[in-house]
């Protein structure tokens, strides 16, 4: 892993309808995340802020079937042009959410600089969806379909180039609540899904090291996409769209100290954080505490 990291938040909360999201920066920052990736000897560049314009007309207005699409689409060019002034200088992105349509404008910054970048997908839902698919309209549900390079010309051609991703680079990780539509591109595509089902009968340890059997031979770098809502509701209750029956604080440890141990992860994020629905900041808390897991504290 390199030793410098750029870090970058991202107040959108218009990927969805749950005011509040735009805040997980803040308190992901007021969580202690820059000193204790300092403790571990990293050297931080933060870069603040991405500034995310705010819908002039009726806000949440729906066009062409999709929710504050043009101020989406807006935030997150502009996060995708700071992610690469991030990786132009040498430093590993840390992107912090702020809703998940955010990963939209990431792996547009990112997937550029890599021929065949790989994707974990840390999350209960598997935002595979486009405006056809959709039940909700809300973008947050549609940026990995977007990296595909579907839906949208305004969201897939972000970066100036469609297809960020292969679908067999993808892998979905404590997926519990799959759209119809979603389901069947996960089949067409062939995409690798480690639902919560296969993580009760193997255990989080042989998925995460069939993660990484699955990645390392075709990848030249792997972006982890850590939706909070990815883990139980009663660990990360502060969550837009919480759903039972999630990934436990251990599995979730486990997973990031593997992934560390692996030395695959090239940038990640972390989103879905909103302070408005949380109890005491527990999800932005327990946000830092997988970052430290993720950047080496168990050997440090
Ligand atoms: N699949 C649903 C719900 C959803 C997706 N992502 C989140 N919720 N966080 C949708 O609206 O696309
Ligand atoms: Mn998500
Ligand atoms: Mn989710």
């Amino acid at each position: 892993m390199k030793t410098k990291l750029g870090i970058i938040g991202v107040p959108m909360d218009l990927g969805q309808l749950r005011r509040g999201v735009n805040m997980g920066p803040s308190a992901i920052r007021y969580a202690g995340v820059i000193e204790r990736l300092e403790k571990l000897g990293y050297i931080i560049d933060d870069y603040g802020d991405v500034d995310i314009p705010t819908p002039d007309r009726k806000s949440n207005q729906m066009q062409d079937g999709l929710r504050n699409l043009n101020e989406v689409a807006e935030g997150n060019r502009r996060l995708a042009e700071k992610v690469e002034r991030i990786i132009e200088g040498d430093a590993f992105p840390l992107i912090l959410g702020g809703d998940h349509s955010i990963a939209i404008g990431s792996l547009a910054g990112i997937a550029r600089h890599y021929s065949n970048l790989g994707v974990i997908w840390y999350d209960a839902h598997g935002d595979l969806n486009t405006s056809d698919t959709s039940p909700s309209g809300n973008i947050h549900g549609m940026p990995l379909a977007v990296s595909l390079g579907l839906g949208h010309d305004d969201l897939t051609m972000i970066g100036g180039y469609r297809e960020k991703i292969k679908p067999e680079n993808i892998v979905i990780i404590g997926a519990r609540s799959l759209d119809s539509g979603e389901k069947e591109l996960i089949r067409e595509r062939g995409i690798k899904v480690f639902s919560m089902h296969e993580v009760d009968r193997m255990g989080m340890t042989a998925v995460i090291q069939e993660t990484i059997q699955y990645l390392k031979e075709k990848t030249d770098g792997v972006h982890l996409s850590l939706d909070l809502d990815g883990l139980d509701p009663n660990e990360a209750p502060g969550v837009g769209t919480p759903v039972v029956g999630g990934l436990s604080y251990r599995e979730s440890h486990l997973a990031m100290e593997m992934l560390q141990e692996a030395g695959m992860i090239t940038s990640a994020e972390f989103v879905e954080v909103n302070p408005i629905l949380d109890e005491k900041n527990k999800t932005a808390t327990l946000a830092v505490e997988l970052m430290g897991s993720l950047f080496g504290e168990k050997l440090k």
